[in-house]
């Protein structure tokens, strides 16, 4: 339905969009070296709405996320969601890492509990990744569990549920840093709770004590951090949390600061109109590294499909200006279960190398130049004129360079696996 441009015409295209973008002063070839060299952490969850492989004897409730949506042909094992990871990634140009949740655990059938997981339960995984030269990341399940349906997980008053969540943690981080070594090369682990109150605690006290009692606990383990590198995610407000949440912004932050954790910034986890690309420059003048969910959040919800908006570019342009790609782990963290799993894989991370490229794209020298000199008409000027400037050529070259599909004709690829899928799932 949608045909791919001739070679040759985005070769020339992008070669007049080069000399385009020569005249700013910008290296466009240089662009799209840096776009291939950085990679994104694809996120397992969009492939099965979060729903994970684990065996449970009773039902659970998510636990402050929630897919919403039943499109047909979700993954359903391990290996479904590998070939459709497979999918979603041949129509991705870049470097992709992927990043796992304790929940995709396999464990052929055997029902085992969250703090007795082992690197074995994801060898397959790390064969995966070794086939694929696609490199892991990790992250504890602290939600969907009947030890976390009182909404209380790390910072749980009762000790035996603080000590199964604590001992879950660091079976976790062990995990990571098998992965790490694996791929010779850090697995990020970021630790995410749900922990809070639908309404008004009496105690917001006790539970934040406890927190920072468990993450001195789960991070003091005996774990090799050059594999495991940990994050900690903090939250405004979520599902049966809109009151309270323990592991909040100033919680975390102030954790980070005092220990050296690295933070985690979820672009939906602040107030509706809170953007986090200002507290990049802020957080990371005191900190090396940084962990970022790019999401959306629209209204109250925080993880709708990614796409090309003004936050997602201002995010990009953020790091590009600080000179901090090599600083930030950039790792996705959306789920639609209303649209095809795949789609929303592709949508959303290949505008998230859309922002990036974009943001490689500006004449950030000159920008500088014009506002320390007091025009800002120029340089608004400027960053206006480069809205209309031929990127879009630039990002054609970068999916060839990538071998993925150029423009829109990923969109077919999607539609005959989703026709393919629905035969053999539904
Ligand atoms: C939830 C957090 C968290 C999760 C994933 C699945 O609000 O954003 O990062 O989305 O761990
Ligand atoms: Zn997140």
């Amino acid at each position: 339905m949608f045909s791919e441009l001739p070679r040759d015409i985005i070769e020339r295209n992008y070669e007049q969009a080069k000399a385009q973008y020569k005249e700013l002063g910008v290296d466009a070839d240089s662009a799209l070296a840096k776009l291939a060299a950085t990679p994104i952490s694809l996120h397992c969850w969009q492939g099965d709405d979060v729903s994970g492989f684990e065996v449970h004897d009773e039902a659970v409730s998510g636990g402050g996320i929630m897919a919403t949506g039943n499109y047909p042909g979700a993954a359903r094992n391990g290996d479904q969601l590998r070939q459709d990871a497979e999918k979603a990634i041949a129509l991705i140009p870049g470097t992709l890492r992927f990043n796992l949740h304790a929940i995709y655990a396999e464990t052929d059938g055997a029902k085992v509990e969250r703090d007795q997981l082992k690197p074995e339960h994801f060898s397959t995984w790390m064969d995966w990744s070794k086939r694929t030269g696609v490199a892991l990341d990790f992250n504890p399940t602290f939600f969907a569990h009947p030890l976390a349906e009182s909404g209380y997980t790390l910072s749980s008053g009762d000790e035996s549920v603080r000590k199964f969540w604590v001992d879950h943690a660091i079976a976790c981080r062990r995990i990571a840093e098998a992965m790490g070594r694996a791929q010779a090369g850090p697995c990020a682990i970021n630790h995410w709770i749900p922990d809070g109150a639908k309404d008004h605690p009496t105690d917001r006290w006790g539970p934040r004590q406890r927190l920072l009692q468990s993450l001195d606990e789960m991070l003091a383990a005996d774990v090799d951090t050059t594999y495991c590198k940990d994050a900690v995610e903090c939250k405004l407000f979520g599902i049966g949390s809109e009151d309270y949440v323990v592991g909040s912004h100033e919680f975390y932050l102030s954790y980070a600061i005092k220990t050296g954790t690295m933070l985690c910034l979820d672009m939906g986890h602040f107030h509706p109109t809170e953007t986090i690309h200002d507290k990049i420059s802020a957080i990371m003048a005191f900190q090396d590294e940084l962990l970022l969910h790019v999401s959306r959040g629209i209204r109250w919800d925080s993880d709708h499909v990614v796409i090309l908006n003004d936050d997602l570019r201002n995010l990009f342009i953020e790091m590009v200006r600080g000179n901090v790609l090599d600083r930030v782990n950039i790792a996705l963290d959306f789920f639609d279960a209303s649209i095809n799993r795949i789609g929303a894989w592709a949508i959303g991370t290949r505008c998230a190398f859309k922002a990036l490229l974009y943001a490689l794209l500006e004449p950030t020298g000159t920008l500088q130049e014009l506002e320390a000199s007091g025009d800002g008409a120029a340089k608004l000027g400027l960053i206006e004129e480069l809205k209309t400037m031929p990127f879009g050529a630039v990002w054609d070259m970068a999916c060839l360079d990538g071998n993925a599909p150029v423009g829109a004709a990923w969109i077919n690829e999607m539609q005959a696996y989703d026709a393919q899928v629905r035969a053999e799932r539904c």
